[in-house]
Formats: structure tokens, sequence, C-alpha cells
């Protein structure tokens, strides 16, 4: 691990690189350093088997981390360098080390943060205003960005998928009782659920930057529960703004874990949804269309439904794709992901009333 950090351009000596964090894709470390003034760093493996094209990837995050810093600056920001990721460049100017076999990055580790899996209330405006204002910010970013997995949150392309392994059942998951069960409910809303791209082809849906894996693991919080940053950007793309808003309330406005197992802990938090909205329709109302704010319920809906799809294709896979732990977590999610699109289901025509009310 220190011959790896050592081909990046760091600041002080190595002291200790141990594992951070838990992600589902990349495999984290932490770097410290012997140094008190010298940063400690964050070490990533990433998962090229996931993000195929390394050089789209890293310049897609270079490019938005470099154009959020420049409006931080240009705002006069304080404490910028706990606002922003900061990617440390190899000792070749590139962004990565390709050790042979693996690809390594290093970006400075941002110290006394706190990471969370739910919100508190307060939180939750707060947290919508950044995802509102991280999509301002990236609005005029002046290069056109790559898409870093190709039809990432297509749903037409993740029931594709579904039906895939369905037919291929590699491990002879496919014909179980429950799975046919699952199977039928997600059919039976396929076509509703397909919505947002039925209306992109129709060119009444525009696609903007978004950072499309925005659950609540994924923002920096101070001690004070005030939000610092967005991290884990390698899916910054360009998509429906959907993606922010529904992704981010499938964690924080589920009562529980993804993988809590126990589906009666498992509810959608109507405050939560309220405080997010709000803060979130504040920070947007000036940029999105008519048509997006309408679609904000399906919007919720979408994310769970789609995490189900996904779940579920990779147990019926055999988890090739989400790291698991025992051999029936990805149907654990599975069945999770599905009662907490119930729950949002139900809060369809209150969700409406509420966006209403805030118009
Ligand atoms: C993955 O790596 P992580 O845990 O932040 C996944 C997301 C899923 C999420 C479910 C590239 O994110 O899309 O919503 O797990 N990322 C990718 O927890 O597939
Ligand atoms: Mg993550």
């Amino acid at each position: 691990m220190k011959e790896i950090v050592s081909h990046f351009a760091i600041q002080g000596t190595v002291k200790d690189v141990r594992p951070l964090g838990n992600g589902l894709i990349n495999t984290t470390y932490k770097v410290e350093t012997v140094e008190k003034e010298a940063p400690d760093y964050v070490l990533q493996n990433v998962n090229v088997s996931i993000f195929p094209d390394i050089d789209l990837l890293m310049n897609n995050i270079v490019e938005v981390t470099g154009h959020i810093r420049k409006k931080l600056e240009a705002a006069n920001t304080y404490d910028i360098d706990r606002k922003v990721l900061n990617f440390v460049p190899a000792t070749d100017g590139k962004y990565y080390y390709f050790d042979g076999e693996k690809y390594w990055r290093v970006m400075v580790y941002i110290p006394d943060t706190i990471s969370k899996t739910g919100v508190s209330l307060e939180s939750s405006y707060i947290v919508g205003k950044t995802f509102a204002n991280f999509q301002a910010m990236l609005a005029d970013i002046p290069v056109q960005l790559g898409e870093t997995i190709k039809d990432f949150h297509n749903i037409e392309w993740r029931l594709q998928q579904l039906r895939d392994a369905v037919a291929a059942d590699p491990v002879g998951r496919a014909n179980e009782p429950e799975v046919k069960q699952l199977l039928d409910e997600i059919w039976k809303r396929a076509d509703e659920m397909s919505k947002s791209e039925r209306l992109y082809r129709e060119g009444k849906l525009p696609k903007r930057i978004c950072h499309c894996d925005t659950k609540v693991d994924n923002i920096l919080f101070d001690q004070n529960d005030n939000v610092l940053c967005v991290i884990d950007l390698d899916t910054v793309m360009p998509s429906f703004i959907f993606s922010d808003f529904g992704d981010f309330l499938r964690s924080a406005a589920n009562t529980t874990a993804e993988d809590d197992p126990d589906l009666k802990n498992v509810n959608f938090n109507f405050d939560i949804f309220k405080a997010f909205t709000e803060g979130y329709l504040e920070g947007a109302r000036c940029f999105l269309t008519p048509i997006e704010i309408e679609n904000l319920p399906y919007a919720t809906a979408l994310f769970p439904y789609m995490q189900t799809v996904r779940f579920f294709a990779d147990y019926i896979n055999g988890d090739t794709y989400f790291k698991v732990t025992y051999p029936e977590h990805n149907l654990i999610r599975t069945r999770n992901q599905f009662r907490l699109l119930q729950c949002v289901e139900e809060a369809f025509p209150k969700m409406q009333e509420f966006i209403k009310s805030q118009l």
C-alpha cells in the first residue's frame, strides 16, 4: 500500500494505511501521515469492472470538483477544503495510478467529519438545499461530461437486465416462489415506472448534471450536523434530476437501513420528505421545469423501485455486482426496497398535495 501511495504527489511521510468506510463498489483506505502539518489522505481502488473508462471517470471528477471549487471561491465561502473533494495527481500528472493490476486514486482526507445512514428532520432541509445547490452549481459547467456507467439510471435498461437475469437463471434462484411473486409485482409497475424515459424521448424532460448516488452515506457532515460536502463522485453524470431527489429519499426517508431484514422497521418518513423537499425546492425552483416539479412524487417511487430491480437482478445473477456478506443479502435488500416502494406509493396523494403547497 505504501508503495502505491508513493506514486502520488502527497505531502508528508506515510505512517499507516487502513480500511475506511463501507461502500458497495470501491475499496477505500485511509492513509495517515507522520507529520502534523501534512494532511491525511484517502486511497481508493477504483472498481473498473463497474467503471470501465477510468480516463472518462477521473476527467468528470476533476472537472466537477474544479468547477465547484471555483464557485465556492467566487462566493468567498469559508473553509473551502472541507466543502469540496481535492484529488491528488500521481507523479505522472494523471489522476490515477495503474499498478499493473488495479487502478488507484488519492484524495485529501477531510478530518473531523461525521457519516450517517440517516438524517434528522433539521438536517433534511439543509441536505435538500445542498443537492439543489450541487445541481445548480454544475448547471453551467463548460465541458460535456460523459456517462461513467452507461444507462446507469435508465429504468428500462434496468428492467431489461432483470429480464435477462431471469432468462439465464445462472444459479437457479429464479424459480423460488417468493422470487416469482416479487417479479409479478415488478412487472405490474414497469410501464408506469418507465415514464421518465418516455418523457425524455418525447423531448419533454431534460438531463442535467446530477450526482446519481445521493444517499446519506455519501454526504459528510461536521460535528454540528451541518453538511460539508458530497462525496463518492464516480456517478456524477448527465441524468434526470429525479436521480438526486429520489435516490436521496430512498435512503434518508427509509426508517431503517436498506438491508434490514425486518420489514416492520421499513417505513417512509413523511416528515423527512417534507423537510427535504422544502429545502430542495427552495434551491431548485428557479431552474426546474413544471414537468420536473410535477414528477417529484414519481421520482420518490422510482428509486426504491429501481433499487428493488437492481438488487433483485443481482440476487438472481448470483451476487456478481453488489458486495454481499451472506447468501441472501441481495434478496433481503430487495424485499426491503420493495416494502419501501409500497410505503411511498401509499403516500402519493400526500406528496402531491405537499408539493402543490410549496409552489
Ligand atoms: C452502490 O458504492 P455505493 O454503496 O455508494 C451503487 C448505487 C446503489 C447503492 C445501494 C455505482 O453505491 O447505485 O444505489 O450501492 N453504486 C453503483 O446502496 O452501482
Ligand atoms: Mg458511497
